[in-house]
């Protein structure tokens, strides 16, 4: 098949994931359009039968903010001509769905143009809901062929929400590669992360305020009261700094390594020894899978999809959001209990393995374009 995916470029789970899914389907012998306004972060050296199209955008003193959304209809409808795509695959509704919309009625005289949208998160829980944005997304999520959500929570939001048919969406899981994200890495940088006998919390997120980059801060503080440890923040945003002020006020700015964005997460993921994620809301939590696939326990909170990742007590543990004492609790249980501690990793590493491997993921997307093309 010959796919185009967009998505957004910039550090993010769909962004991410849409990279991830374009390289595997390209190795299975698909060939793959990327059509985005900047190389996705995840898109590095080069691959057969892998492009990428930048959207280019005229700047115009008119516009105080250029219409991208009217410059990817253009470019999707140019790719899908040159290059003959059979389909093009949406990942976040807004406003790539509406955008795909409009290039397949450019097209319309012309040639068929399959629409295929993947809901990631906030396009449905935040963004999508705004009064400025509810209409065209619900209009743009139905407009495609097929629809897919990153979990069943997401998927029943969705229905609620935007009063989609239940039957019109599939629920498709993120995914990783257990060959890249694994265990025991080599090289493992864990000397450069912590002292001998530290232990290393660890956060991997984009900083956002759903991240509550600041209660990681503080579960770390509860833990380091009887745990000797250092906290590895990794990626970028907004709430950046707000996390480090909080560990300074706290006293213990000397005992956070803030590593920032990181080209090679799994590296970093494989050496600590917990990870934590006490987002407010998160659709499926992908920087969870991504841990318990290298093999760190992890704590997190119990909201939207992560419960569908994360089995309490058994693959990690989860808490209500804001539950600060028990998450660092759990913490300290799982960085003192090394047979407990073994467990979860163990737990995780198989779940990751059999319930959201590439391999395991990848055909049910494979099958729902071939459903969607007839
Ligand atoms: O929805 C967002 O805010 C952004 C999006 C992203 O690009 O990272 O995150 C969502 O998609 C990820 C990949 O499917 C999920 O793992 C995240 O849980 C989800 N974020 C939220 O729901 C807040």
């Amino acid at each position: 098949m010959k796919i185009g995916i967009t998505c957004y470029p910039t550090y993010g789970g769909s962004g991410a994931v849409a990279t991830e899914l374009g390289l595997a389907l390209a190795e299975r012998g698909h060939e793959v359009h990327f059509v985005t306004y900047a190389q996705p972060f995840r898109l590095v050296g080069l691959h057969d039968r892998v492009s990428f199209h930048e959207v280019e955008m005229e700047d115009y003193p008119l516009f105080e903010h250029p219409p991208y959304s009217l410059a990817l209809a253009v470019a999707l409808h140019d790719v899908v001509r040159r290059e003959g795509l059979d389909l093009v695959h949406m990942h976040y509704a807004i406003p790539h769905a509406a955008s795909a919309f409009l290039a397949k009625q450019m097209l319309a005289e012309e040639r068929p143009l399959k629409i295929v949208t993947t809901l990631h998160g906030t396009d449905i829980t935040l963004v999508g809901l705004h009064p400025s944005f509810h209409a065209i997304t619900r209009f743009s999520i139905l407009q495609s062929d097929g629809i897919t959500a990153v979990s069943s929570w997401l998927k029943d939001q969705t229905v609620r929400d935007f009063t989609v048919p239940d039957d019109r969406i599939d629920v498709i899981p993120n995914f990783v590669d257990p060959r890249t994200w694994r265990p025991n890495r080599e090289p493992c940088h864990r000397s450069k992360l912590a002292e001998k006998g530290q232990k290393i919390v660890m956060h991997v997120s984009n900083y956002r305020p759903v991240k509550r980059a600041q209660d990681v801060v503080e579960i770390f503080a509860k833990i380091r009261e009887t745990v000797p440890a250092r906290l590895v923040l990794v990626g970028d945003g907004p709430d950046r700094p707000r996390a480090l002020a909080r560990a300074a006020e706290l006293g213990l700015r000397e005992h956070v390594l803030f590593v920032g964005r990181h080209a090679a997460p799994e590296e970093l993921l494989s050496c600590a020894d917990l990870f934590l994620l006490p987002s407010a809301s998160e659709s499926f939590g992908l920087a969870a899978l991504e841990a318990m696939a290298c093999g760190a326990p992890v704590v997190t909170s119990t909201t939207g999809g992560l419960p569908e990742v994360v089995e309490d007590g058994v693959s990690g543990h989860t808490f209500p959001v804001g539950e600060l004492d028990r998450m660092a609790e759990a913490g300290v249980r799982i960085l003192t209990d090394p047979e407990h501690a073994k467990a979860l990793s163990a737990a995780g590493r198989k779940v990751a393995e059999e319930r959201f491997s590439i391999d395991v993921v990848v055909p049910k997307y494979e099958a729902m374009y071939e459903r969607v093309l007839g």
